[in-house]
């Protein structure tokens, strides 16, 4: 059985989860904390990167979502969450990688929302245009489709899914980009990633631990 390190908390650790329930693959989940400390034994252990997610199969390790997601694809792919044909492929990289190189990053500045902490005014506005110029291009490459390819569920949303649907954390609203207000509402129904969610406690147990190193109290 695969074995996942994670912690839902993360987009990275969260977009794993939700491919192995959407694809129904059994498997054994460590729950691994996420406090901000560094260099962390136990963690080092599991990923010299310092990083979850990892997934292990069978003494088989990967570190790194998106290569995990591949690698689940290859391994168990039905249903398949990767299209074959040229456009489609490159469609799915696509927002995987403006996903993981341009929105998470443009995220950041707004962490501290996050933990009910005052955002730096003269970097609020710089930080929410180039957040609109990546939300605008990610609304317009799904113009009218359902999902970024068309009618298929695909690792696309996998991907910018569990970055799209929590916005919210951040303060940050969808409802100047009505297209992916409604993707991000039909993918908060489906069941894996309703399973996926971390609970209500692990949130605050994790703000409170990340608030208390932000401000030293
Ligand atoms: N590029 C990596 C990023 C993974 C990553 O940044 N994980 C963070 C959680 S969001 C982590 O494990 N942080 C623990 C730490 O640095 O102490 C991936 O996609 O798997």
């Amino acid at each position: 059985m695969v074995k996942l390190y994670h912690n839902p908390i993360s987009p990275h650790s969260r977009r794993v989860l939700v491919s192995l329930l959407e694809k129904k693959i059994e498997c054994e989940l460590v729950e691994v904390e996420l406090n901000g400390v560094p260099n962390r034994p136990e963690l080092l252990a599991i990923n010299p990167l310092h990083h979850i997610p990892v997934l292990e199969d069978d003494g088989f390790k990967i570190v790194e979502s998106l290569a995990i997601l591949d690698y689940l694809e290859a391994k168990y792919p039905n249903p398949s969450l990767l299209p074959t044909d040229a456009k489609n492929l490159a469609k799915v990289r696509m927002v995987q990688l403006v996903t993981v190189n341009e929105l998470l990053p443009a995220m950041m500045p707004f962490f501290p929302v996050m933990l009910d902490l005052p955002m730096d005014s003269q970097i609020v506005e710089p930080a929410m245009q180039k957040l609109s110029r990546i939300l605008t291009f990610l609304e317009e490459f799904l113009g009218e489709q359902k999902y970024f390819t068309g009618s298929d569920f695909t690792l696309a949303e996998v991907t910018a899914g569990t970055v799209l649907t929590v916005l919210p954390l951040a303060g940050l609203s969808l409802d100047q980009y009505p297209k992916l207000q409604v993707l991000t509402e039909d993918l908060n129904q489906r069941p894996a990633w309703i399973h996926s969610l971390p609970t209500d406690s692990a949130m605050i147990a994790f703000k409170t631990d990340i608030k208390a190193r932000f401000t030293g109290s």
